[in-house]
């Protein structure tokens, strides 16, 4: 059965030009793109889609940055989905990130990372009706 994640390649990702590559990294990792839009978030939808990382020392600075300029918001599916799209991305810190991981080729560091995978099969269906409506996903599944 297929898993949805979600993906968001960031606004450092965005304006080191970086989007078609990642895209291409996880096309050729075998994932089906079900919806994608590039938006500029504001304040509040940042701070409520890193909601869990609220009173953690990095959260202001994660909010600015998310909001610092445009990002992409994938709406990922394969099976294995979300194991398999955070193995693709690598550790959040890019020093650490394995050899051939989009952090690792193209990250600067923990904070700028690139881009965003959802850490659960049920996180991953909150982040995705987070920026793309049922009806926007209907029947996409088959490319
Ligand atoms: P991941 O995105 O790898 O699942 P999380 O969920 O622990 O990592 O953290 C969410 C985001 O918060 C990360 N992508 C990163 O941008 C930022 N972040 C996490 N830890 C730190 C840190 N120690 N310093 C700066 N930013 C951090």
């Amino acid at each position: 059965m297929a898993e949805r994640t979600l993906a968001i390649l960031k606004p450092d990702c965005v304006r080191k030009n970086l989007t078609g590559a990642v895209i291409s990294h996880i096309e050729k990792a075998g994932f089906r793109i079900l919806g994608m839009k590039k938006i500029r978030l504001t304040k509040a939808a940042a701070g409520g889609f890193y909601a869990v990382h609220k009173g953690r020392p990095f959260y202001d600075g994660l909010v600015e940055f998310m909001c610092s300029g445009p990002c992409v918001p994938i709406a990922l599916e394969k099976e294995n989905a979300v194991a398999d799209f955070r193995k693709l991305i690598g550790a959040t810190d890019p020093k650490e990130a394995a050899d051939g991981t989009i952090r690792k080729l193209y990250a600067d560091n923990k904070g700028e990372n690139i881009v965003h995978g959802s850490d659960s099969p049920e996180n991953g269906a909150i982040e995705i009706a987070y920026f793309f409506p049922a009806r926007e996903l209907a029947d996409l599944g088959q490319g």
